[in-house]
């Protein structure tokens, strides 16, 4: 089956970059968009656009009867949802498929699967990839926790089964501090996700975060495409993401490679997806979590492996086989997300117009964004102004044509992250790829 036209449920940047490549396959595609985007490129550059609602996200980019709305009367036949917003909620998956329009992205059994980190973890455990050692199951009580806990050994961590990115998580370093961090975890954990629902996991201490990138057919067919590592991080907001992760070895690819393609293989995912993995000092691995989405900084592996993971996910919801093959980088690449916050006021968001843009070019650099001069920033929504991405031979050329093209990188108007991503460059430790998920947490802006 080939795809006519497809409705991009999303904006910014990841609309733009799903609307070229339909452009390139020669796909029609329809935008949707709020009041507050209008004047967006993702509306300029489709072949249709719609209007879905206010500002608001609730009333727009996560409506869903104006989405389906919107895609019922451009005769779309398939979403894609981009990445945040629907892309893993297996309600809008389900609705989609309800109406004969092609969700491109995994089923609702295989969203829920892993939406529900329990669960992730048992069928990950079934399947013979590693997790962290833990207790069993969800958390009853504060005595339930304590008798865990002395089993487990501490440090430990509470975490919110329908959470992810650090929602309701908390450090526990011994028994006193259980039952605080108990209640705390579980409250916030019931007004973040609406499910108070906690368990508990060894903490892992100075972990990296490398994950690596898979694909899988509607025919069992899963292949992985290399690790991106993802420790440049400040309260779970990725900076910079990288591939491949300085920290790997051809040995744990394998392994890490082999696991991810277990992992996937045991829900018999289809579309691309992602395995996240806490990595310990001594390259112990550990499954934390599934992305059943194409995610933000898909880039860095599309350049190391030379593939448009946009078009491969779309080939696949059109039902084409993958080739089954690994991939191993064959460059290095290094993204910087340029957010519209000031990284001398604590990432302090900063909407507002963009008055003047220059934006960098040359060898190796690669700019994704969906900004021009003029435009204005919205305060509704992700404050990502672009993704800069550089790639080269080796990782010391990769950073420092990033450090060249941050250098060259104008904009005025709304403060940004570049004056960050310049320190990070020239930074000793990052130079050397010696960092872990704590790095920033210690990385003061001069
Ligand atoms: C952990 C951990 C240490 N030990 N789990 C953070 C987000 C969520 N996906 C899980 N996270 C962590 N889980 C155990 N058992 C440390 C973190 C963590 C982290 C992980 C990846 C990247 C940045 C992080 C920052 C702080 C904590």
């Amino acid at each position: 089956m080939m795809f006519k036209k497809i409705l991009i449920a999303n904006r910014g940047e990841i609309a733009l970059r799903v609307i070229r490549t339909c452009r390139e396959m020669g796909i029609k595609t329809v935008a949707v968009y709020s009041t507050a985007d209008k004047d967006s490129l993702h509306v300029k550059f489709a072949d249709e656009a719609v209007c879905i609602g206010k500002p608001a996200s609730i009333d727009s980019y996560l409506n869903i009867p104006h989405i389906m709305a919107a895609a019922e009367i451009t005769n779309a036949d398939a979403v894609h949802p981009g990445y945040g917003f629907l892309a893993e909620n297996a309600k809008f998956s389900q609705i989609c498929a309800d109406h004969g329009i092609k969700f491109i992205g995994p089923t609702p059994e295989m969203i829920n699967k892993m939406g529900d980190k329990i669960t992730a973890k048992e069928t990950m455990i079934k399947a013979g990839v590693p997790v962290v050692p833990g207790g069993k199951g969800l958390l009853e009580s504060i005595d339930h926790a304590k008798i865990s806990a002395k089993e487990v050994g501490y440090p430990v961590i509470l975490k919110a089964t329908a959470g992810g990115g650090g929602k309701g998580m908390r450090v526990v370093w011994n028994e006193s501090e259980i039952e605080k961090a108990y209640t705390d975890a579980k409250i916030e954990a019931a007004a973040s996700v609406k499910n108070d629902g906690i368990y508990m996991e060894k903490f892992v201490e100075e972990p990296r975060h490398i994950e690596i990138q898979i694909a899988g057919d509607q025919y069992g067919n899963v292949c992985h495409l290399s690790e991106r590592d993802c420790s440049i991080q400040r309260r779970h907001q990725k900076l910079v993401e990288e591939s491949p992760s300085p920290f790997m070895t051809k040995e744990l690819r394998q392994k890490m490679g082999d696991a991810a393609i277990k992992a996937a293989s045991a829900i018999n995912y289809e579309s691309v997806g992602t395995i996240e993995f806490l990595v310990d000092k001594h390259r112990n691995f550990y499954f934390m979590e599934m992305n059943t989405r194409i995610q933000v900084e898909h880039c860095v592996t599309e350049e190391v492996v030379s593939f448009d993971l946009i078009k491969e996910q779309i080939k696949i919801a059109m039902g084409e086989r993958i080739s089954g093959r690994n991939y191993e980088p064959q460059m290095h690449a290094i993204e910087c997300r340029i957010n519209a916050e000031d990284p001398y006021n604590d990432f302090r968001p900063s909407p507002g117009k963009i008055t003047v843009l220059h934006t960098p070019g040359g060898h190796g650099v690669r700019v994704d964004s969906h900004v021009y001069a003029g435009y204005v920033i919205p305060p509704y929504y992700d404050s990502m102004i672009g993704k800069l991405i550089t790639v080269a031979q080796t990782r010391e050329e990769a950073i420092d044509t990033m450090y060249r093209a941050l250098s060259e990188y104008v904009i005025e108007g709304v403060k940004t992250t570049i004056p960050f991503h310049l320190q990070l460059m020239q930074n000793e430790d990052f130079r050397k790829g010696n960092f872990t998920t704590k790095f920033l947490e210690s990385f003061k802006m001069k």
